[in-house]
């Protein structure tokens, strides 16, 4: 399913020319949401991707990704050029463009960069100015452009934009007078860019996503670059999937040399999707090699899925408190502890939310 970006020319340049002249713990913190917090990924290549195991329900509380991502292994000689990803996508799709040119599998960070050969070349000495660097965009179809913003409504020019390019070192001192000129922030930045993307869900398929960049939430001038503040902001994107099961993924591609990108202080904040009892039985049956341990937890998962029918939940949880001590003692040993904890936190969940486990 995964489809790897093609080439394809940046056409946000004519804006930004406009703009130089205008200017592994996890932590429960309380009954549904958890934190993750993830080691750094770094990507080289080529081509590397990968997503976390966790599964997240969208419907249940917002999901919030934080990190801060390190552009400066992206090589900009002539004939390179490379895009990195993070964000999530629906359990058991790819983990670089998820979907290519149409929607329906999630939402992600998209990185690009200027095209021009050595567009990371620092300013000519004593002359600093708005230059292109960096593009950080949301992105839920591979090879789109901040066309597909439509929050709080559709762009009509996309191409006028605030916080979308950033310029990884100086300005003069006119420009960094403009509106949305920020020192350290849309400029001096070094290349790294820290990110918050926040994800809400609309329906079971539906969802919304917003995504700030070193604090600044982006936007779209209507019908151009003006002074002052842009007139669509904060602005994102809907976006469509399965809203209960999304996996958070990040990817690097890119051709004409070895370029780097690492994915850094990575933290998750949302509700873990819970399985109902049912399907929590066939995972234990395809995750557990023991016949006799898995034969052990179904039936006391039969039992206690009887009683919750019944409407008795208090039978229901002293089956389900079994379970946990039967996952427990085997935890390490014919259970492996990180499909223990799992068992326990569903288990927990069902005794917590009795309508997560019919
Ligand atoms: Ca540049
Ligand atoms: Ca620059
Ligand atoms: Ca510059």
């Amino acid at each position: 399913m995964t489809k790897l970006n093609k080439p394809r020319k940046l056409v946000s340049i004519a804006i930004a020319l406009g703009m130089v002249f205008t200017s592994l713990a996890i932590m429960p913190i309380a009954a549904e949401e958890t934190i993750m917090n993830y080691s750094d990924i770094s990507l080289s290549g080529g081509f590397q991707a990968g997503n976390f195991e966790e599964v997240w329900d969208i419907t249940k509380s917002d999901l919030v990704l934080t990190f801060t991502v390190d552009l400066n292994g992206m090589v900009d000689d002539s004939g390179a050029h490379a895009w990195s990803e993070f964000g999530v996508r629906t359990v058991g799709y790819g983990n670089f463009n998820p979907t290519w040119e149409v929607e329906g599998a999630g939402v992600w960070l998209a990185t690009d960069y200027d095209w021009s050969a050595n567009t990371f070349d620092p300013d000519p000495l004593g002359i600093p100015t708005l230059d292109l660097d960096d593009k950080l965009i949301l992105q839920k179809a591979g090879g789109c452009g901040e066309g597909d913003y439509n929050l709080p409504s559709i762009p009509p020019n996309p191409l006028a934009n605030h916080a979308v390019w950033f310029d990884r070192d100086g300005v003069d001192q006119w420009q960094a007078l403009n509106w949305g000129a920020i020192d350290n922030v849309t400029y001096n930045t070094g290349g790294t860019y820290d990110v918050i993307i926040t994800l809400h869900s609309t329906s079971d398929t539906s969802g919304e996503a917003y995504m700030t960049i070193n604090g600044r939430p982006q936007g779209f001038y209507v019908p151009n670059w003006h002074s002052g503040p842009a007139d669509l902001m904060p602005a994102g994107m809907t976006f469509t999937g399965d809203m209960k099961q999304m996996q958070a993924f990040y990817g690097l591609y890119g051709d004409g040399a070895v370029h780097t990108v690492s994915f850094e202080n990575i933290e998750i904040e949302g509700t873990l999707y819970v399985p109902s009892i049912n399907e929590a039985k066939e995972y234990i049956g395809d995750n557990i090699s023991h016949q006799g341990i898995v034969n052990g937890l179904i039936a006391k998962l039969n039992a206690a899925a009887k009683q919750f029918e019944k409407g008795e939940e208090n039978t229901a949880n002293n089956i389900l408190m079994a379970f946990i001590n039967e996952v427990e003692a085997q935890k390490g040993k014919k259970i492996p502890p990180d499909i223990a904890d799992k068992l326990i936190r569903w288990a927990e969940a069902w005794i917590e939310y009795p309508e997560l486990a019919i």
